[in-house]
């Protein structure tokens, strides 16, 4: 790891060095010289059910909140009753290549029942969103309240960056876009403490579509928001000449008021209303700039610590703020000190978008309540957040709805949050006010110290049990450079092997901070989320993305924090059941391609992408890495039955294709992707996709070998085995790719970011250079036809693909493309992929599985362990020329063996191997070496030295085994 002295070193060679920053380990910390203006620059911390992003802003400290069980929507029956009946047409369709037709009858009776996800917008139909729990504010010195501005009648904007508040950025590049539904919107802003009265206001169109702007709208007024008086009206009003138009109004009535309201009406034969400002003069500003006054500002979040830390100087007062969630505790901390007594003074403030109340409890104490929408209009998950403020010196009162610290010399904030959230996991509270005043009351007992100790101790049980070194020289000066910074250099050719050794350790980080034992596991948010509406309902998608959140876990030594998903897993079984009855009739449980917490496991609501049968299967590889990388047989035996059902489902439904008497799924999609028919026709719905035989094959070979292991149901495991050689098999098309589906069919999107028929190659390992030479060829045809492109997860799963195919700078390239620096939140499905400044993976938008994935992916470039029936350790698979030199402990092989090594100059000089069970272990040295030693205490440890360079040892538990190469 890089020593304090390097990094402090080069700091001031670039001359930026600051108090702090000298401290940050580049290979472990994030750190910048700025506050965070965007929620994708703040700093994410976590205890698994509890999140929080730092801001750090000198003026106002921003800091947004979650809570993982924060779920709009309820338990909802999504499945079609009789849908089975339709399967023998379908099926008949997909067999005489009537696919267009099979995908409708799939539309009218084969989809869910319901809205499904709402099509990725579900926070108002019972299938539900994750949300935000809302913001901590800290309101420093005398700077006025920011005007805050919300949409009052409940409209969300399809993507974070056009919600209401980019009508007030002052920024006509933005724009507030919402789908109106045929309702009035409603705009509401809060002017602040001190009445105004405005006389004029601005509105200025958007980028595009005349249509959708203001035309008849009504300005209220309100001192005390209950009572409004109207201020100016305008009817039909013509659309705006030209786009980003700037049209200013007088204020027919003016009235002093606090309260301001917009009402614009739908305009008649458009879905959407859109403006990109609303200015009413004299009251909405840009947000204030916090760095006015600051001096030697640095932002840090020290992953081997998991604390945001904040430190500036102002009026020649030094301010610090550290920030954590306790695990132990159940809190989030905030400290502030001053170095000069009596200088903390702030306000403190909780709020949220929509559904909250926000009360002083006592002169100490704020609690903010709420209960989300459970998609059927009436009341669904209740939350509670509730802050203490415990001082210093000075004074704290209540002042209505939030709370005035002066004068303190120290002040800890203390924060719990909890809902009532029942389900698979979780609390499983009925009073989640209670419970933030009983985690508030015990945690205050503690001294901050107290808390934070534990808090460590805890965190670095889990992180500490790796480390990663990619370069043994001194830290590069791009490492030095405050983040933002440090990714541009970084995209423009500048070293830092630090970045990548950085974004592996922020994998881990994260998933310790998102996915803790008897929790939910993490979505597509992990936890950390700013909106009401997030991507994709911030669910659990099945088809690649919640299991890719997964990835570091074995590898990482992380193994007890997929317990999460485990629980899911097993928690599908009985809504999957229910499925496998309604639509196919058969034995065994399904889950398709998108699940919540309430259980979905029926199709999604569209045939091109629901129809995906596979998510079951996807599930269960995770059940069976967790045995093959623990050797835990206790595990296997809980998690057989669910294997085993999972199996029997797609024993029971896979059915003969007429042309060459393959056992096939179907109605099934390659997910997401479309295909072109001979007669031009596009199509999704197939039979057969090259992913959904390859998934079977793995999970009919896992369920066989573990009832094998567990000795059971001999008879299940010869008709596995059987039907298994059935399957249809892989195929190389006439291009000499690996072919996606059953006929080589050309696709409308060639460059498409899902590579399903690779799964074979990454995460399953049946296609490997060694082992399968032609199709490893045929895949890498594939993958060089797909291009380099992508989405986030999309860049990250090559890495891992390049990984397994031996090639170890084409990895890093794609690294070099998942680090590149992206910003704006849009959504984009054809790639531009890459990374914010705070290293959240961005799909775009942010979305948390790429940092799973490429974290998980270095792994691969530096240790693999395929699956056989000995576990295989493979040193250094895919190392990139631009890691020649390094180290690391601690990553996890099979069978639950622990691994450090280094290497130098490329060649692996030494490892040590350290196993949780007794029995063989087959060691692969990295290309062109051999094993030339391998030592047990001094002595020549049982086992052999292959003639082809590999050796295999019989290892026993618990021993430390040298390994040396020539
Ligand atoms: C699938 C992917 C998208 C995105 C979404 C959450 O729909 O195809 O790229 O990751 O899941």
């Amino acid at each position: 790891m890089k020593t304090m002295k390097s990094l402090s070193t080069s700091l001031f060679a670039l001359g930026l060095a600051t108090l702090s920053a000298t401290a940050a380990d580049p290979a472990t910390a994030l750190w910048f010289s700025t506050p965070a203006t965007k929620f994708e620059q703040s700093l994410p911390l976590g205890n698994g059910r509890m999140g929080a992003m730092i801001f750090g802003g000198v003026d106002e400290e921003r800091i947004v909140l979650n809570e993982s069980s924060l779920w709009s929507g309820s338990p909802d029956d999504n499945d079609r009753a009789d849908a089975f009946q339709a399967l023998p047409e379908i099926r008949r369709l997909l067999a005489e290549g009537k696919n267009p037709e099979a995908a409708d009858h799939v539309m009218k009776n084969f989809t869910c029942q319901g809205a499904g996800s709402g099509h990725g917008n579900g926070a108002n139909v019972p299938f539900g969103c994750y949300q935000t729990l809302g913001n901590l504010r800290l309101k420093f010195g005398d700077a006025p309240d920011a005007p805050s501005s919300r949409c009052a009648s409940g409209h969300h904007a399809l993507s974070a960056d056009q919600e209401v508040e980019f009508a007030t950025d002052g920024s006509v590049a933005t724009k507030w876009c919402i789908i109106h539904e045929g309702k009035p919107v409603v705009w509401e802003m809060d002017a602040g403490k001190v009445a105004v009265r405005p006389t004029t206001y601005r509105l200025t169109s958007a980028e595009d579509v005349p249509g959708r702007d203001p035309r008849t709208w009504k300005l209220e007024g309100s001192v005390d928001g209950k009572a409004w008086m109207t201020l100016d009206e305008h009817q039909d009003e013509p659309v705006f000449a030209q786009r980003n138009e700037t049209r200013s109004y007088a204020i027919a009535h003016p009235a002093s008021s606090r309260f301001l309201r917009f009402t614009f009406l739908p305009n008649p034969g458009v879905t959407h209303f859109q403006v990109a400002e609303i200015a009413i003069d004299g009251v909405t500003s840009k947000p204030a700039t916090t760095m006015a006054k600051a001096k030697n500002y640095s932002r840090i979040l020290d992953l081997v610590t998991a604390a945001g830390e904040v430190a500036y100087e102002e009026n020649g007062v030094r301010f610090q703020r550290t920030h954590f969630i306790s695990a132990p505790d159940q809190v989030f901390v905030s400290r502030l000190t001053a170095d000069r007594p009596g200088s903390l003074s702030f306000k403190v403030a909780l709020d949220r978008k929509e559904r909250f109340q926000t009360v002083a409890v006592n002169d100490r104490e704020l609690l903010m309540t709420g209960t989300l929408n459970d998609g059927r209009g009436g009341k669904g998950v209740s939350y509670a957040g509730r802050l203490r403020v415990l001082a210093k010196g000075g004074t704290v009162k209540a002042d209505a709805n939030r709370l005035i610290i002066e004068k303190a010399d120290e002040v800890v904030l203390l924060f719990a949050a909890a809902t009532d959230y029942r389900g698979f996991a979780g609390r499983q509270l009925s009073d989640p006010v209670g419970a933030t005043r009983t985690d508030l009351d015990k945690a205050a007992k503690k001294s901050y110290a107290k808390l934070r100790a534990a808090q460590k101790v805890d965190h670095e049980k889990w992180f500490n049990r790796v480390a990663l070194n990619l370069s043994n020289g001194p830290a590069s000066p791009n490492a030095a450079l405050p983040m933002a910074q440090r990714l541009a250099g970084f995209a423009k050719g500048a070293s830092d092997p630090e970045l990548a050794a950085l974004y592996f350790n922020f994998g881990r980080y994260l998933l310790i901070s998102s996915s803790r034992p008897g929790g939910l596991p993490a979505n597509l948010q992990g936890i950390w989320a700013e909106e009401i509406q997030t991507p994709w309902n911030g669910d659990w998608h099945l088809d690649i993305n919640v299991q890719m959140n997964y990835w570091p876990a074995q590898v990482g030594n992380l193994s007890e924090l997929q317990e999460p998903l485990n629980q899911l897993i097993a928690s599908l079984v009985a809504p999957g059941r229910k499925t496998a009855k309604a639509y196919y009739n058969s034995r065994g449980w399904v889950a398709h391609v998108i699940t919540n917490p309430w259980g979905f496991t029926a199709p999604g609501e569209h045939a091109s992408w629901g129809a995906t049968t596979g998510g079951s299967a996807w599930l269960c590889e995770h059940l069976w890495t967790q045995y093959a990388y623990t050797g835990d047989r206790k595990f296997l035996a809980w998690a057989y039955p669910i294997l085993k059902e999972c199996a029997l489902f797609y024993l029971d439904n896979i059915w003969e294709e007429p042309e060459h008497h393959w056992l096939v799924t179907g109605p099934s999609n390659s997910p997401e992707n479309s295909f072109k028919l001979p007669d031009g026709r596009t199509a999704q719905v197939c039979m057969g996709p090259t992913i959904d035989m390859q998934q079977l094959r793995e999970l009919f070979g896992n369920t066989a070998r573990a009832a094998e292991i567990l000795g059971v149901d001999d008879e299940l495991r010869r008709e596995l085995t059987q039907k298994r050689a059935r399957l249809a098999p892989n195929q190389i098309g006439p291009d000499g790719r690996l072919q996606e589906w059953l006929q080589p069919y050309p696709e409308p999107e060639p460059h498409h970011r899902h590579v399903s028929p690779l799964y074979g190659l990454h995460p399953y390992d049946e296609i490997t250079p060694t082992g399968t030479p032609e199709l490893a060829l045929a895949a890498r045809k594939l993958l060089e036809g797909r291009g380099d492109e992508g989405t986030g997860w999309s860049l990250a799963w090559k890495i891992n693909f390049w990984a397994r195919l031996g090639d170890g700078d084409r990895a890093y390239k794609l690294l070099q493309m998942l680090l590149r620096p992206v910003s704006g939140s849009a959504m984009n499905y054809m790639g531009g992929g890459g990374s914010s400044d705070n290293l959240f993976c961005f799909h775009p938008p942010f979305q948390i599985d790429g940092n799973f994935g490429g974290c998980a992916g270095i792994a691969e470039m530096l240790l693999q362990s395929p699956g056989a029936a000995t576990p295989v350790i493979h040193l250094l698979p895919a190392l990139p020329a631009a890691w020649p030199s390094g180290s690391f402990r601690g990553l996890r092989a099979q069978g639950g063996i622990e691994v450090d090594l280094t290497w130098q100059d490329g060649q692996a000089v030494s490892a040590t191997l350290k196993g949780v069970n007794d029995g063989p272990a087959s060691i692969i040295p990295p290309k062109g070496q051999s094993v030339a030693s391998v030592m047990l205490k001094g002595k020549r440890a049982p086992g052999t030295l292959n003639r082809d360079g590999s050796a295999i040892i019989q290892m026993k538990r618990g021993q430390t085994y040298i390994v040396r190469f020539k």
